[in-house]
Parts: C-alpha cells; sequence; structure tokens
C-alpha cells in the first residue's frame, strides 16, 4: 500500500506490480534517473563550495552559454542512463544530435532530458531542477523522439530547491518524493498531487507584455490582477511549475516578437511538464493546441507553454486571440 514514507525504489516496485506483464525495465530505468539525480543533487548543495560555477567556455546548440554544472549534469545523467541498459536512446538539451548507448541495443525506451533547467540561476543560488520524458521505442531511430506527448510512458523532474524533491508520473496520477540527506533516500512526501482548480498566483515573464503576440494575453494577465492574482516568477521553469502544481493558479512562456515559438523546448521541458499538470488535474496548451496533442518535428523545437489549474486555463482559452 503507498504510503506517505515509503521510499521512491518500493514505490516503483510496487507499482509495477499493479501490471502483471511488466518486466521491470521500467523500474529500473526509473531507478537509473533516481541514482543519477543523486549525485546531481549532491553536487547542486556544493556548487559554491566545489568552485565549478563559471563558464566552461562554450555554447550549446541553441547557442546558449553551457555552464560546467550543465555539462557535469549531463555527463552523469548520460553514464547512468547508458549503463542502466534500459534506453535505446538519449535526447538532451545539451546534445545536438541524440546518443544510442552501446548496452541499450535491446532496451524498450528512449528518453528525453534537460539536465539543468533554470541554469542561469545557478550563480545566485535559486532552485533549479532536472526533466525526463520517456516513450516507448517504436521505429528504432530518431524518430522515437517524434512522438506525441500523450504517449509518455513516465515523465517527471526533480527540483534541487531547499529541499531535493524528484515528482514523477507513469500516467497513474502524480507523486511527490524528497530526498532525505540523511539515509541518501527519496521518501514519499506528497501523494496523489493535484493541482488546484483556482488559485491565486500567475506566473509569466511580464517584463515581455510589448512583445507578446497575442493580443489577449496582456488583457487576460490584466483581468487576473483585477481579481486579486498576485504575480510569482522564478524564472526556472522547474520551480515555476512546482509551485503552480502545488499552489496553482497559471504558469506562462508565451510566443513574443523575439521568440516566435516561445522559449521553452517541446520534447524535454514542454511536453513532459504537460503531462505531469495533465495528470495533476489540470491543462496545457500552446494557445492553440492541447500540448500533449503535439507531433513534434524537431528534437529541439520549441512551443509556447501555458499550463495551470483548470479556471485559469479556461479563462485563457476564452481570452487568447492567436493573433
Ligand atoms: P535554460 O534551459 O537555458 O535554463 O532556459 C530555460 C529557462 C526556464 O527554466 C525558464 O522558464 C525560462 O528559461 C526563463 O526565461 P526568461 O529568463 O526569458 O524569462
Ligand atoms: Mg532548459
Amino acid at each position: 500500500m503507498t504510503r506517505i514514507g515509503m521510499d521512491l525504489n518500493s514505490f516503483i516496485l510496487e507499482q509495477e506490480r499493479l501490471y502483471p506483464n511488466a518486466t521491470g525495465s521500467l523500474s529500473r530505468a526509473l531507478v537509473a534517473i533516481e541514482s543519477a539525480t543523486k549525485v546531481i543533487a549532491s553536487h547542486v548543495r556544493m556548487a559554491g563550495l566545489a568552485d565549478i560555477l563559471g563558464m566552461a567556455g562554450k555554447k550549446n546548440i541553441q547557442g546558449e552559454e553551457v555552464k560546467k554544472l550543465d555539462e557535469l549534469s549531463n555527463n552523469l545523467l548520460i553514464q547512468y542512463l547508458s549503463q542502466s541498459g534500459e534506453f535505446f536512446a538519449l535526447a538532451s538539451e545539451e546534445l545536438d544530435e541524440p546518443i544510442f548507448p552501446e548496452e541499450g541495443k535491446d532496451a524498450k525506451y528512449v528518453i528525453a532530458f534537460d539536465p539543468l533547467d533554470g541554469s542561469s540561476n545557478i550563480d545566485v543560488n535559486i532552485s533549479i531542477g532536472t526533466i525526463f520524458s520517456i516513450h516507448r521505442r517504436v521505429n528504432s531511430d530518431v524518430s522515437d523522439f517524434l512522438q506525441e506527448g500523450y504517449k509518455q510512458v513516465a515523465a517527471g523532474y526533480v527540483i534541487y530547491g531547499s529541499s531535493t524533491m524528484l515528482v514523477l508520473s507513469t500516467g497513474n496520477g502524480v507523486n511527490g518524493f524528497t530526498l532525505d540527506p540523511a539515509v541518501g533516500m527519496y521518501l514519499l512526501s506528497h501523494p496523489n498531487m493535484k493541482i488546484p482548480e483556482k488559485g491565486k498566483i500567475y506566473s509569466i515573464n511580464e517584463s515581455n507584455d510589448k512583445k507578446w503576440i497575442d493580443a489577449g494575453l496582456k488583457e487576460y494577465i490584466e483581468s487576473l490582477k483585477d481579481e486579486g492574482y498576485t504575480s510569482r516568477y522564478i524564472g526556472s521553469m522547474v520551480a515555476d511549475v512546482h509551485r503552480t502544481l502545488i499552489k496553482g493558479g497559471i504558469f506562462a512562456y508565451p510566443a513574443d516578437v523575439k521568440n516566435k515559438n516561445g522559449k521553452l523546448r517541446l520534447l524535454y521541458e514542454a511536453s513532459p511538464m504537460a503531462f505531469l499538470t495533465v495528470q495533476a488535474g489540470g491543462m496545457a496548451t500552446t494557445g492553440k493546441e492541447d500540448i500533449l496533442n503535439i507531433k513534434p518535428t524537431d528534437i529541439h523545437q520549441r512551443v509556447p507553454v501555458f499550463l495551470g489549474g483548470k479556471y485559469e486555463m479556461e479563462k485563457l482559452k476564452s481570452m487568447l486571440k492567436n493573433g
């Protein structure tokens, strides 16, 4: 029986028992993610001490500067996920092209991840996170990453915040586990997470409002303010979405004249977060279509993101003009 305080490994095994035909492959895949993120968490905790802050002097495919902790996290995930033998292919925000690990020749899954999202916040000691999205291997090539978000087998994130938390869905609701640093285990702290139907917070980079493309968006935000909503924006998607899942409201990164398709990446940012939001009873859209229904065309493609509780999302849909 699922109970507060149970550790993530026991939880994963318990979930596996619900599926009589399960081979344990997904369980082992999740355990590999769990292990990698524990090691990342320990490095994040040491960030200021271990002198690993600062630029590595490289740019990734998005043209952004890669910081050392991003590289380290990326390498750790590649190592743990490859060695698990449970992944046929790995795609990362930090890799131009996917990797097909030798150990995963017979594996059933592919995984896309953002090893350390919100990394511009590392230097100022603000929460950052790892995001991941797992799909079934179907064609045994790159096109396995180009499946719709609703086909995700599992999605989740780890937030390296005041505490480290892993939030996970395998399509059966959303559960949150807090890392107990004393014993090095993720313990169930937030069972069956549900996003409130109506919240009090909107989360958007409002400094871009003059550049927003949809003419209805500014009006929408103004009307939330009239309703008494307050604003919270960390600039770290994992932290902003985590708060939205727990406290409700809306998180958005819309299209603007500079970022015509928004800023966030579909495969390893928008889609897994949309999956979790929908599993928690909320909604997620680009403003034009449900994020989970998009058939990706490119591993690194961007999409506008709006996700949140029912009230805020229904209101948004009625006010956007898609201009
Ligand atoms: P990153 O993947 O380079 O860290 O960028 C993604 C981050 C998200 O975590 C966050 O939601 C967004 O960028 C913030 O962007 P902005 O600073 O334009 O508001
Ligand atoms: Mg990112």
